[in-house]
């Protein structure tokens, strides 16, 4: 099976060397919490086991073999079924996996003591970002990958954080107890922040529980860790956590975005405020799969400039942009944007790239079509 060890030593060495030179990185990271920390404690304490394990082993096997060589005339010993023998090995490994148990379960189950939380906090996995909603708080918003397309296509040196930054973070409270209730919306996701020791699978129709308390004010950063598609690889964690007084004028200042964002939503808006705003939702939104000029991916997406639909009437465009259109990678916008960003999407749709059609959805509309759904 192996016919050329030495190049799978090559192979080994190499790696092992190739991490040395990245500062050491072989070992588990510490991490940033009382339970990642017990993890890495509980990891060493295994890992000294091994090496002890393995040193009594070898070491008696090498003994063995050098002190009862054959050249100097040593003889086997005859013996069979020796009880005591047979006792010592059973016992003593069981004992040894009892010692190793304890601790295992205690850090297990505290792990798994999501109980008198400080705050509550919705996670939702999405193809391809994360939602994030403060439960009782009125506070909620996508965390969606900030690396320029232009890296990841190799068209311009990549930044320190390549893949791992995004749009807005997750923000936290140095200190607190915070709860994590992990779901999916879409395919089944797993979300994952090394530093803190977590990683909860985020599945659709399931909620799982998690928690953390972050000793230290930082930006940690995590993955989505189950494959989820195409784009697994491009939907980042970041957490920053803050201390508590930052931490409350930033949920105070979402507060008020939210506040400002039910304000503009019944506001009258004009045909170019609508298309300005719409312009900047497309490019973040949109681009990805209809292209910057609207001429799309045909095949697999299709072109929006001169669509039927994107210059059809006006119901039926804001209708696939609510409701997306299940079986296709066209995702259903009405949860995901606020009503005047699906408005002015749609209104830049019928009115950039020579569409030209100079009418608009306005947030009233967008409204109107959500409370109608809601009922
Ligand atoms: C992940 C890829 C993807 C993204 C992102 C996406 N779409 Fe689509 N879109 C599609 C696909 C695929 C279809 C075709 C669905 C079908 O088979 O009818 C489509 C169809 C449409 C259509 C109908 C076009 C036609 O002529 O059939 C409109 C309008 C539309 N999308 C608007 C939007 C808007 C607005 C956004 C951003 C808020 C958006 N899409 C984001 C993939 C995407
Ligand atoms: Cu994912």
């Amino acid at each position: 099976m192996m016919r050329h060890p030495h190049v799978w030593m090559g192979l080994l060495l190499w790696s092992l060397f190739g991490q040395a030179q990245a500062a050491w990185t072989v070992n588990m990271a510490p991490g940033a919490t009382e339970v990642s920390h017990a993890v890495f404690d509980l990891h060493m304490t295994i890992f000294w086991i091994c090496v002890i394990i393995g040193i009594v082993v070898f070491g008696a096997m090498f003994w063995s073999m050098v002190v009862h060589r054959r050249s100097t005339g040593q003889q086997a010993a005859h013996f069979h079924e020796h009880t005591w023998v047979e006792i010592l090995w059973t016992v003593v490994p069981f004992l040894i996996l009892v010692a190793m148990a304890i601790p295992a379960t205690k850090t297990l189950i505290d792990i798994y003591d999501a109980s008198d939380s400080d705050i509550d906090i919705q996670v939702t996995g999405y193809q391809w970002k994360w939602h994030y909603k403060y439960l009782g708080q009125d506070v909620e918003f996508f965390s969606n990958l900030a690396t320029p397309a232009e890296q990841i296509h190799n068209n311009s040196p990549k930044d320190e954080h390549y893949l791992l930054e995004v749009d807005q973070p997750l923000v936290l409270p140095v200190g607190a107890k915070v709860r994590f209730l992990v779901t999916a919306a879409d395919v089944i996701h797993s979300w994952w922040v090394p530093a803190f020791a977590v990683k909860r699978d985020a599945i659709p129709g399931f909620v799982n529980e998690a928690w953390t308390r972050v000793e230290k004010p930082g930006i940690y950063r995590g993955q989505c860790t189950e494959l989820c598609g195409k784009d697994h690889g491009f939907m980042p964690v970041v957490v920053e956590v803050k201390s508590k007084a930052d931490y409350d004028t930033w949920l105070g200042e979402r507060k008020a975005e939210a506040a400002k964002l039910k304000e503009l939503t019944s506001k009258e808006w004009t045909l170019e405020e609508l298309v300005a705003r719409g312009d900047k939702v497309y490019h973040t939104t949109c681009v990805a799969c209809h292209q910057a000029e609207g001429q799309g991916l045909p095949p697999m997406f299709p072109a929006l400039k001169g669509s039927k639909i994107a210059t059809g009437p006006k119901e039926a465009h804001l209708g696939i942009v609510f409701h997306g259109k299940p079986g296709t990678a066209m995702a259903a916008f009405g949860k995901q944007l606020s009503e005047v960003d699906i408005a002015a999407v749609v209104t830049y749709e019928r009115n950039a790239w020579g569409n030209n059609k100079g009418d608009m959805v306005t947030p009233k509309d967008v409204l109107a079509l959500k409370q109608a759904e809601a009922q």
